[in-house]
Order: structure tokens, then C-alpha cells, then sequence
């Protein structure tokens, strides 16, 4: 018996410690991206790369007709009162229920501003009033990894309800892991209304939405069981929309609740699995985006700075060309002003520059100086203004080809290097070690 006992314990120790490194690793991950100072999302931004922050809960979405079992099934998850059940339409709205440090309710707003990916949720009218946040301290199962958003129950007929239902369940099916719809016997198992929804969700998202059988120590004997269960999927398969081969579609009740002491097989353990299965698989796809944004990080620094330099050489050779076309459109009037002087033999120009320099000048310039001379006395302003003309169009050219696009600065050159050193050694190295950490762990899971 204390062998038992002790066997128990250990394992309730193993799950505990599995469950802290999850839940280690996706806040981890979390703080990777969102670190103020050096997260993902702030580098990435800088780059001009959006990344997606990875959540640190799975979002599970519930979905069924009224009284269908949701806010018990999450009750007994939980292992806490905490939601309301058997509880009137009229007065349910959303609620998620999620794991904190003490026990809080929270209104809509609250929940929007804790949530800030449902923000959008506000634009359907009349929603933000029907939501709530209820925070429980439970550790049970994987409760701290876990939100569950509990959806008001669905009925046909004139029932109305104070927002849109099916636009806000369909809008937060996309932002959900995992849809489990839940069908009782006794209930509108088939109310259409749900139909509706289970068909327009399973158009976007198929394999996230898991189908039970709730309530089902209600549902009489086997062979009732199995005729309602018939029923349902019946109504499934006439849907165009939920084309499917099979219904996998287990069997559960809350055995807390099994007051006619049914011998129906539960499979409420299928339910925790499946959550396992997606926290499991979130991990890895955490670990993995990570992993892919460093690498599109450091790409993208590449790149940059590789741009940069081409950017620079452009630059160089636009500031050769610009101070080409400078020194000729300087040059031009200067010599052709200069030619013109002597051939007028200007004495200002022996005062300026000197009678040696003029005598050099002269030979140099001689032969052009005399194409002046060709020119009739009455065009040679024209001559003149034409030159000076030409040769502020070099300079125009001198200005418009010397144009430089900006660079980098020495020190943005450093800070980027750093960024890719920083994600290409301290973030992968850490993620390898997150992702050693969870396949020990979930080796050793496997193991007992
Ligand atoms: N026998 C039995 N009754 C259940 C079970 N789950 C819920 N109920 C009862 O069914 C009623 C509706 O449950 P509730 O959780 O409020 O359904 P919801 O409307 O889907 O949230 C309540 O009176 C519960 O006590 C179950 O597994 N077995
Ligand atoms: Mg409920």
C-alpha cells in the first residue's frame, strides 16, 4: 500500500516538474520576443520584420448546445467551482477561464486589455459586455498552460441573443488551438444552430475541432448510446461542409456527475490528451519559429549591411562623376576666359596672375586664343554667356549626378552585427537548450 502510495507521489512529482519545464519554456520564449530592451519583435521591427509573439497558454474554445456540459467539463479540469452551471441563456456570455496567482474576476474590458489579440472582439456589438475573465489559482493537469474560453450555449428557435453569436464564436475559432464541440444526448443535440457554427469553423479549421459525446452516463444504455451517436453523426455527414470520412467521437461525462452510476465507458481522458497533444505541439512550433526568426534575423542583417555596401560603392562613384563634371564645368570658363583675356591681351591679366604665368599661358593657349580672334567683335558676348551658359549646365549635371543615398553610420553597422551576433549565439543557444529540456522531458514521460 505505501508502495502505491509512494509510486503515486513520485508521479505526481514528475508531472508537476513536466509541467514547470512547459511552462518554463513557452514563458521563456515569450520573453525572447517581448523583452523590452532586446526582444525578437523590437529587433525584428527595426528590420522591418514582424514577428508573432508566441502565447504562453494554448487557447481551447468550447462549443456546444446549452447544457451541454462545457462549464462542467471545465469545472472538473479545473477542479474548481468556478464557472456558473446550469445556468440560464439568457444570462451567458464569454468567459475565460485561465490560471494566475490569486483568484479574480475580471469584466470585459479587463479581459480585452489581458488579452489584447481578442481586442478586435470589440467591434461586435454588445460582446464587450458579455465577457469575463475568471482567474482560478489552480495548478490541476495542465490548467496553467491552458485557457479556456467557455462560449454561451446555442439554442434554436426566437431566442435572442444581446450580440452576434456566431460572428464572435467564428471570430475567436481563428484564434483558438483546439475547438471541442460538445454534443449531449439529452439535450438539442442537434439544434441547428450549432450545425451551423460546427460547419462554418470546420471549413477554416478542421483539425483543430474535436467532436464528444458529453453527458454521456446520460444516455441511457449502451444501445441508446450508440443510436444517439448514430443520430449525431448522421446530422454531421448530411453537412457538405464537414466532409470528413469519420467521426472519432469519444464518449465522456464528469464521473463526479454519473448520479445513475452508468457503466458507459468515460474517455474524459481523451479530452486532457488531446490538450497535451496541442501544448506539445505548440512547443515545438515555438522552439521552431524561433529558430526560423534568428535565422531570418540574421539574414536580414546580412542583407542589410550587404546593401549598404553597394549603397556606399554607388555613392563613391556618384561623387567621382559629380566632381568630374564639377572640375570641367570650372575649368571651362576658366580656361576659355582665360584664352579670351590674351587674346585681348588684357592687362588686368598681367597684374593678376604675373607676365611669366601669361607667357605660358599664352603658349598653351595660344592656338585657341586665336579662335577667338575668328569670332566677329559683335558675338563674342554671345560666345561668352553661351560658355558660361554650358558651363553652369556641367555644374548642374556635376549636382545632380553627385546625388548620394543615405548609409549607415558606424555605429548602426555595430548595433546590427550585434543584433545577429546576439540571435545567432545567445538565443539559439538557448532555444537548443529549451528544446533539450523538453524532449528529456517528454522522453521521460514516456518512459513511465
Ligand atoms: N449527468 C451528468 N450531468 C452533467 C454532466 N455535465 C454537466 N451536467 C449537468 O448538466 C447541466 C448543464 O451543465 P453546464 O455545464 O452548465 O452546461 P453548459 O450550458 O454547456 O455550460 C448542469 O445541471 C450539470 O450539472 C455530466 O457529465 N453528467
Ligand atoms: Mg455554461
Amino acid at each position: 500500500m505505501s508502495g502505491k502510495v509512494r509510486q503515486k507521489t513520485s508521479a505526481n512529482a514528475a508531472d508537476s516538474s513536466t509541467q514547470s519545464i512547459n511552462e518554463r519554456i513557452l514563458k521563456e520564449c515569450h520573453g525572447l520576443y517581448t523583452d523590452p530592451d532586446s526582444g525578437l519583435v523590437k529587433i525584428g521591427e527595426s528590420l522591418n520584420l514582424s514577428l508573432l509573439t508566441p502565447r504562453k497558454k494554448i487557447t481551447v474554445l468550447l462549443i456546444g448546445n446549452h447544457s451541454a456540459g462545457k462549464s462542467s467539463f471545465i469545472n472538473w479540469y479545473v477542479e474548481e467551482h468556478i464557472q456558473r452551471t446550469g445556468v440560464a441563456i439568457e444570462t451567458q456570455g464569454f468567459t475565460f477561464v485561465t490560471s494566475g496567482r490569486k483568484r479574480e474576476s475580471l469584466t470585459g474590458n479587463a479581459t480585452l486589455h489581458l488579452y489584447p489579440d481578442f481586442e478586435p472582439l470589440r467591434q461586435i456589438e454588445g460582446v464587450t459586455d458579455y465577457l469575463t475573465t475568471e482567474i482560478s489559482t489552480s495548478k490541476q493537469k495542465k490548467f496553467s498552460l491552458v485557457t479556456f474560453v467557455d462560449t454561451p450555449g446555442l439554442v434554436d428557435g426566437d431566442m435572442k441573443y444581446p450580440f452576434d453569436v456566431n460572428k464572435s464564436i467564428l471570430w475567436l475559432g481563428d484564434l483558438a488551438d483546439l475547438i471541442f464541440v460538445f454534443f449531449d444526448p439529452i439535450g438539442q443535440a442537434l439544434c441547428k444552430r450549432t450545425l451551423n457554427i460546427v460547419e462554418a469553423l470546420s471549413e477554416k479549421h478542421a483539425e483543430r475541432m474535436k467532436f464528444f459525446l458529453s453527458k454521456a452516463d446520460e444516455a441511457g444504455m449502451e444501445s441508446d448510446r450508440q443510436r444517439v451517436m448514430m443520430q449525431i453523426v448522421q446530422e454531421l455527414c448530411k453537412r457538405p461542409g464537414l466532409n470528413r470520412t469519420g467521426f472519432d467521437m469519444p464518449t465522456i461525462y464528469v464521473p463526479s456527475m454519473n448520479q445513475k452510476q452508468s457503466r458507459c465507458v468515460n474517455q474524459i481522458d481523451e479530452v486532457c490528451k488531446e490538450i497535451e497533444k496541442t501544448i506539445n505541439g505548440t512547443i515545438q512550433t515555438t522552439l521552431n519559429s524561433l529558430e526560423r526568426d534568428c535565422d531570418n534575423i540574421a539574414q536580414k542583417v546580412e542583407q542589410t549591411i550587404e546593401d549598404d555596401r553597394v549603397t556606399s560603392s554607388q555613392n563613391l562613384k556618384s561623387r567621382v562623376r559629380g566632381a568630374t563634371y564639377g572640375f570641367l564645368g570650372m575649368l571651362l570658363p576658366f580656361v576659355l576666359l582665360t584664352t579670351f583675356l590674351i587674346s585681348t591681351q588684357h592687362k588686368a591679366l598681367k597684374t593678376i596672375l604675373g607676365q611669366d604665368l601669361v607667357d605660358t599661358l599664352t603658349i598653351y593657349l595660344g592656338p585657341l586664343s586665336k579662335a577667338w580672334n575668328s569670332i566677329p567683335k559683335d558675338y563674342t558676348m554671345y560666345v561668352l554667356a553661351a560658355i558660361l551658359g554650358l558651363a553652369l549646365f556641367m555644374l548642374l549635371i556635376a549636382k545632380f549626378v553627385s546625388r548620394t543615398k543615405p548609409t549607415m553610420s558606424r555605429k548602426q553597422r555595430r548595433s546590427l552585427l550585434e543584433m545577429k551576433d546576439y540571435v545567432q549565439s545567445v538565443v539559439k543557444t538557448k532555444k537548443q537548450t529549451l528544446y533539450s529540456d523538453y524532449l528529456k522531458q517528454s522522453v521521460a514521460e514516456q518512459d513511465l
